[in-house]
């Protein structure tokens, strides 16, 4: 009798249509690591980097086509194209099986067929869930392994159940013609055809622990979300939780493992997560976080002792690099690692390189890393009842509008600031960056159903939490007119997270605005820090005429969603309008 016979079903079904010449069940195991990083090396998938150095490093060059994540190609097929929402592409599934589903037939011919099975959350918590990804890539099994709790963990906790988000991945011919990124929730099932890169192809992180949790969350009363998850720890030596939610490539990362600077070291930043966090209610009445995965998979662009040393020391061992640049000594280099770029680079195309060039790694580049290897990881990271949040951050990167940093009023007006937030797009996605997108809780992209349900579902939760978090805004990224960022961040945002824990406390001085609780121009401590005359004001200006503007922008952008948006969004909405136009009245 096989043990785990549903999942043994589909792993016959997908193999008789996709005919690979071997299956390959993964366990996880060290040994299973080296064999395929050995068969990587020999076929050129994955390059050695200096082992003196960067023991256990090794580099993998996408194909040029294959840099990022491709949300055109990406499709959420509910049988109602109203679930699914107008901000998600939509494809009916008996269409998107026909028409996808040819590209899986024979797919993985003359590959191997790997049968990854792995664990989204610590092993004995009750929030985790398993999925199952097949593949026929090796690169994707290696970073699964860093990125999930996978193997022999996951079996044993699916039993002879047949309760697990099902995956299927391959790599097709890469063509952008033929890639398509599917989800099909009320079934639980991802297929990804076409793209060996990160988001697209290591199914656990975005396709499963955001778009298909996002709506199994809806469904059982919890929260998944593109957020942080840290621990601020204050002289005093207590803890306090935040989760914040940024945009692709605004920061997450870095504020997930601050280093104070010397005038505030008795602020500690503990890292839990850096990119997603399920969110339940606990049995305590408090929203409670875990980070579903088990490494990080980081932006490395900009990456140096400056902006993320705790980043830089987790990545020096064990870790895949996917698109980086490469100097004469076999180590990993990127744009904004040293202040001058070595000589005799080669580029992320395996081309030598020379300065004025462009980049030298590409601008969405990646390390794939173990989390326990990050120095501010916090005792806590694998806790299985999750860490007790006291303070939603949401923030975008806006040159203009959004203050420093400011408070809302309750939860509702939060979810409103949450549903109303823009950012200007980044490399972490195919398509023009810099341009300004409405982005509401940074979920845009992942959230795997109708935007406007998922608003009635974040106030809905607010009313099930006896201890609701407060809920802020940030922005890291406001510039003077000259274009130069008004605002140092990396470390110096201790500043900003500091006011926020006053907050959270019931200390910490704010001005009612018409947008929420503005810090005053003395509330952040800023020993230490000197900003040019007149640059605290204006980070923390409200502009009558620029959120005018904003206001109009968030009303085409609700009424996209009207046939669904909760009353409550309309309702904070206008309560906007009426607070900004006594603003341009005085
Ligand atoms: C990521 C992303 O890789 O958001 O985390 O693109
Ligand atoms: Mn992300």
């Amino acid at each position: 009798m096989p043990q785990h016979r549903a999942l043994e079903q589909w792993v016959d079904q997908v193999a008789s249509i996709t005919r690979p010449d071997r299956i390959h069940w993964c366990d996880g195991s060290e040994e299973e690591y080296q064999v395929l990083i050995e068969g990587m090396l020999r076929d050129g998938t994955l390059i050695g980097l200096n082992h003196q150095r960067y023991p256990g490093c090794y580099l993998h060059r996408s194909h040029p086509s294959d840099v990022a994540r491709t949300e055109h190609l990406t499709f959420i097929c509910t049988s109602r194209k109203e679930d699914a929402g107008p901000t998600n592409n939509w494809m009916e599934p008996k269409e998107a099986r026909a028409q996808v589903g040819k590209l899986f037939e024979g797919s993985m011919k003359g590959r191997t067929m790997f049968v990854v099975p792995y664990l989204m959350g610590p092993a004995g918590s009750p929030y985790s869930k398993i999925g199952v990804e097949i593949t026929d890539s090796p690169y994707v099994v290696v970073n699964m392994r860093i990125m999930t709790r996978m193997g022999k963990v996951a079996l044993e906790r699916l039993g002879e159940s047949d309760s697990f988000v099902r995956g299927l991945h391959s790599l097709g011919d890469l063509s952008p013609d033929r890639r398509f990124i599917l989800h099909f929730p009320e079934e639980r099932l991802i297929w990804s055809i076409g793209s060996g890169y990160g988001g697209n192809a290591l199914l656990g992180k975005k396709c499963h622990a955001l778009r298909i949790a996002s709506w199994i969350g809806r469904e059982e009363g919890w929260l998944a979300e593109h957020t942080l998850i840290i621990g601020v720890e204050d002289p005093s030596g207590q803890v306090t939780y935040m989760a914040a939610a940024f945009p692709s490539a605004c920061g997450k990362t870095n504020l997930a493992m601050l280093v104070a600077p010397l005038q505030l070291s008795g602020y500690k930043v503990w890292t839990v997560g850096d990119d997603i966090a399920w969110l339940h209610v606990g049995p305590d009445g408090r929203l409670r976080a875990i980070n579903p995965e088990a490494g990080f998979f980081g932006v490395a662009p900009g990456t140096s002792v400056k902006t993320n040393s705790n980043m830089l020391a987790a990545i020096d061992r064990n870790v895949i690099f996917t698109n980086v640049a490469v100097t004469p000594d076999g180590e990993p280099w990127w744009e904004g690692k040293d202040p001058t770029p070595p000589n005799g680079l080669v580029d992320w195309q395996g081309n030598p390189w020379t300065p004025g060039e462009g980049a030298a790694a590409h601008p969405n580049s990646r390390f794939t890393v173990p989390a326990r290897q990050c120095p501010s990881i916090s005792p806590h990271w694998e806790d299985p009842e999750g860490v007790p949040i006291s303070a939603i951050i949401f923030g975008g990167r806006r040159a203009r509008v959004a203050p420093l940093v400011y408070q809302s009023y309750s939860w509702q007006h939060g979810v409103f600031v949450g549903a109303g937030m823009a950012s200007e797009t980044t490399a972490a996605q195919s398509g023009a960056v810099g341009v300004t997108r409405r982005d509401p809780m940074a979920m845009i992209p992942f959230c795997g159903y109708n935007m406007a349900d998922y608003f009635a579902h974040w106030l809905d939760m607010g009313q099930r939490i006896a201890h609701p978090p407060a809920i802020f805004h940030v922005n890291w990224f406001r510039t003077d007119t000259q274009g130069r960022f008004l605002w140092p961040g990396f470390g110096e945002n201790i500043r900003v997270l500091k006011w926020i824990l006053e907050r959270v406390q019931g200390q910490g001085k704010a001005a009612e605005t018409p947008i929420g609780f503005v810090p005053t121009s003395d509330a952040l401590e800023m020993d230490g820090l000197s900003l040019p005359a007149g640059a605290m004001d204006e980070l923390l200006r409200i502009d009558a005429d620029a959120w005018a503007a904003e206001h109009a922008e968030q009303g085409l952008f609700f009424d996209r969603l009207a046939a669904r948006l909760p009353v409550q969004i309309r309702q904070e909405h206008d309560m906007l309008r009426q607070r900004l136009s006594r603003l341009s009245a005085t």
